[in-house]
């Protein structure tokens, strides 16, 4: 076969995958909101086997076989070894495994009761990096990437009663994947998010978006699409305005509809309203609590159902200090964004992935508003095509989870790069790939290239690639990596000046407790902390188009990039927050700043 014909069969393979995923009604990853659905937790203690150097696959470890005979032997069991809590990192659960990257077996069983006329499916809200499923026995399903969810349908592969289930986790980082090879937080690895087995009717609502109809705060567009191809109705029910209409799918199980409403009491950050929702086709419901809003940009400004709104943010990562592991309960959310609510904070960047769907759902109903982004975090081979789709892919199950989330305003697309023509065009891949699911939200993404002109004596960057976004973020550290070349009453800035620009970073470390001169960077004090952000909240009334600021980061947070001896021991200490929840000098002055702009 030469090249062309090679090509052509491959494209209709392609074309018949597409078509053959089209015609089952499948097309989307997972179901729009598992926890709106008729599930089982597969959370708890599951058995663990630490697999080092690969041997598991090749013995079949997921057969789970005990000895029949006189002769046979197997050099694994699942039973009497290791036991990991689910949802949890590997790390945070044995010392041993603290700094472990590599694979880990997890087995249960579970019990089910399938019944005619059901469908089941697997889902994994993140299994951090790499995963292998495999049920009673067989390979159900395979993922990559490690904040996101996915599904698998086991309808007829579910046995009545016993059932085992193997997943096999690998964490190795490599230069292929998202994030590479270096990044600095805690490579945590594992089952770090729920586990559910999800029942269905046979036809169900798979996917809906409910938001608001362009500006309209009387009206809210509505599509939905069932899992299979098929005329259904569908009824929308919104008790609290009264709504309760019902619309025909066409042919291929899909309607949008725009329903009139009483004047909605719309979402603004601070200021949270969400409504009831359910959307029913036969049997099958699904609930969710929604808001609604609209957002532009103008000039300069950011602007949340017309009115202009400065951004007043934080970052953390997805990561309790004090447990020293990834945050993934209820009530890991509630810690975290009481204590970013203190701060007097309208908004979260979540750093630097997309994190679980308790923080999102949190977040929204405290009104604060959230910037999601996928790890694409410096270091990342933009020359290669099958990081660029799986790049794309992560960006689609990332909106795919969150697009009913109106909390969420801000996609963001990348972090630290460097301009080239093939970060561009994967750069752009990506907006394409958002754009082409979701118009509602604004595109950004946080650049470190800003550097002092001599000569014009501003601070300006050069990066053309800003004018594909709605919001231009820059990440700047005056003070820590970067000496001030003027005062701070001086430090001007002419950055993208027509566009709106968020301080997506800025900041510098100290240890709790520690204190020394307030102008020597090597004391690590909280003097010295302090001061930093005494001068970058001056330089912050010095950038004119300025939108939004967001200090890194609300907790000291574990990462082996810190390894000072004394000072980091493992932490990246620019926190407001100390890895024991104590508030350093800094937290006040961040504090007082928001109180006054609020
Ligand atoms: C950055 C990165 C962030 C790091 C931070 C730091 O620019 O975006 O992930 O943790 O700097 O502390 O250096």
């Amino acid at each position: 076969m030469n090249h062309r014909t090679a090509y052509f069969f491959a494209a209709a393979i392609m074309l018949l995958n597409a078509l053959a995923v089209q015609a089952a009604g499948i097309d989307s990853p997972f179901m729009t909101n598992v926890y709106g659905r008729d599930y089982q937790f597969l959370n708890g203690k599951w058995n663990a086997i630490v697999d080092l150097y690969d041997q598991g696959e090749k013995m079949k470890v997921y057969e789970n076989r005990t000895p029949q005979t006189n002769e046979e032997f197997y050099e694994y069991s699942f039973e009497g070894g290791l036991r990991l809590n689910v949802p949890g990192d590997w790390n945070s659960q044995t010392p041993e495994l603290k700094y472990y990257e590599g694979t880990v077996w997890y087995a249960r069983h579970f019990d089910a009761d399938p019944q005619p006329g059901e469908r089941q499916f697997l889902y994994f809200g993140a299994v951090s990096y790499r995963s292998k499923v495999y049920l009673n026995g067989e390979l159900i399903k395979e993922h990559e990437g490690g904040f996101t969810p996915f599904e698998v349908e086991v309808t007829g592969k579910l046995k009545q009663g016993d059932n085992f289930l193997t997943v096999q986790v690998n964490n190795r980082r490599t230069e292929d994947a998202i994030p590479a090879l270096a990044f600095d937080w805690w490579n945590y690895g594992g089952i770090t998010r729920d586990v559910m087995l999800v029942t269905t009717p046979d036809q169900y609502v798979r996917d809906y978006f409910v938001c608001l109809a362009g500006k309209d705060p009387k009206a809210v567009t509505v599509s939905v699409a069932l899992a299979q191809p098929q005329a259904a109705d569908v009824r929308i029910d919104i008790p609290e305005l009264k709504i309760s209409e019902t619309v025909r799918t066409d042919a291929e199980g899909r309607a949008e509809v725009t329903l009139k409403t009483p004047k909605l009491q719309l979402w603004y950050p601070d200021r949270a309203k969400l409504y009831d929702v359910s959307i029913t086709c036969g049997e099958s419901t699904v609930s969710d609590r929604i808001g609604f809003r609209y957002l532009e940009t103008e000039g300069t400004k950011i602007l949340v159902n017309g009115e202009p709104v400065f951004m007043r943010s934080i970052s953390f990562h997805e990561e309790i200090p004090q447990r020293k592991g990834r945050a993934f309960s209820q009530a890991d959310a509630q810690m975290l964004l009481s204590e970013a609510a203190a701060l007097g904070v309208n908004m979260i960047r979540l750093a630097h992935y997309p994190q679980n769907e308790y923080i999102v759902r949190l977040a929204e109903e405290m009104g604060i508003v959230l910037w999601e982004e996928i790890p694409i975090w410096q270091g990342i081979d933009f020359d290669d095509k099958n990081t660029e789709m799986k790049a794309q892919g992560m960006l689609r199950e990332m909106i795919h989870r969150d697009m009913n989330r109106c909390a969420v305003c801000f996609w963001g697309v990348a972090n630290e790069t460097k301009p080239s023509a093939s970060r561009n065009a994967f750069l752009m891949s990506l907006l394409d790939t958002g754009r082409s699911m979701d118009t509602t939200r604004l595109y950004v993404a946080a650049f470190d290239l800003v550097y002092f002109n001599e000569e014009t004596r501003h601070f300006e960057m050069d990066d053309p690639f800003t004018e594909n976004l709605d919001v231009v973020a820059v990440n700047k550290y005056m003070g820590w990596y970067h000496p001030w070349p003027v005062p701070p009453t001086e430090a001007v800035w002419d950055v993208v000046p027509d566009q709106p620009l968020i301080i997506s970073e800025f900041g510098g470390e100290s240890l709790y407790g520690q204190h020394g001169d307030r102008n020597v960077t090597s004391s690590w004090s909280e003097e010295y902390q302090a001061r930093l952000y005494e001068d970058n909240l001056e330089m912050f009334h010095h950038i004119p188009n300025l939108a939004g600021v967001s200090p890194w980061i609300l907790f000291d947070f574990r990462s082996p990039y810190r390894f000072h001896p004394t000072n980091q021991e493992d932490w990246n200490r620019k926190g407001l927050v100390s890895d024991q929840g104590y508030r350093k000098q800094a937290w006040y002055l961040m504090h007082d700043y928001y109180s006054e702009i609020k």
